[in-house]
């Protein structure tokens, strides 16, 4: 059977978690926190999320591991049949990744040590942001999912991507940033009312916890250095 090795608090984690659910996978959960010697034996750089396949191999890297899961287990699609339109969906993915949650991501550690961030930081945060507003309104179809007729796992991707914008970006921006995309919020609402993804949200909220706790204890150990 799958693993999937992470913690339901990260978004990347999400991702690959509710395409393994639409895609009706058998996979079982094992939580590892980041930083820790179990977490760098299943994935290189030490991030989550990774899998162990049924052949024993372990692979990381959230798209990665979504091209992986719809080649391996196509029955269920969640990329379309042509080339071309695959091709689109994984540009809505990547973008929303580089433009929207990396700049996004890098306000966190403010967030999580109560600080404000830095003046040049948040310029520079904004001028990503921007860029992917730009990008992402040309692509985004919301006809009604994002790449056009059909869910795909660019719906999944955006949607856990939004996540961070919206807790940390737009907090620490005081923008509200998906509102920047005409159609976006309200795909975005859609889209956390599924089924699948309730029962993410619920592990997320389970998991808040245990997770704040670990974020603690290294911002302690951290600071002891
Ligand atoms: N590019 C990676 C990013 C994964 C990532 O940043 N995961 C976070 C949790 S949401 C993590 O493991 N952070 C720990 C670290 O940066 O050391 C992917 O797509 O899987």
């Amino acid at each position: 059977m799958l693993t999937l090795h992470g913690f339901a608090a990260s978004n990347y984690y999400n991702i690959v978690k509710y395409a393994l659910l639409y895609k009706e996978l058998p996979f079982q959960e094992n939580l590892i926190f980041a930083g820790s010697d179990e977490l760098l034996r299943v994935s290189p750089v030490g991030k989550v999320p990774a899998i162990t396949t049924d052949e024993g191999v372990t692979l990381s890297e959230s798209s990665v591991i979504c091209d992986f899961i719809e080649e391996t287990y196509p029955a269920i699609p969640l990329y379309p049949e042509s080339a071309t339109e695959r091709a689109a969906v994984r540009q809505i993915m990547k973008i929303s990744e580089l433009y929207f949650e990396l700049p996004s991501r890098r306000l966190i550690p403010y967030v999580f040590s109560g600080t404000n961030a830095p003046d040049a930081v948040k310029e520079e945060v904004r001028q990503v942001l921007t860029r992917g507003i730009t990008a992402l309104n040309r692509l985004c179809q919301f006809s009604p999912w994002i790449a056009g007729e059909q869910f795909t796992m660019a719906d999944i991707y955006v949607h856990y991507v939004n996540t961070i914008v919206n807790a940390f970006a737009a907090t620490q921006l005081d923008w509200d940033v998906l509102a920047e995309i005409p159609g976006m919020k309200e795909w975005n609402d859609k889209m956390s009312q599924s089924d699948i993804a309730q029962k993410v949200e619920a592990d997320r909220l389970a998991n808040m916890p245990k997770f704040m706790q670990h974020v603690k204890a290294q911002i302690q150990a951290a600071q002891s250095k």
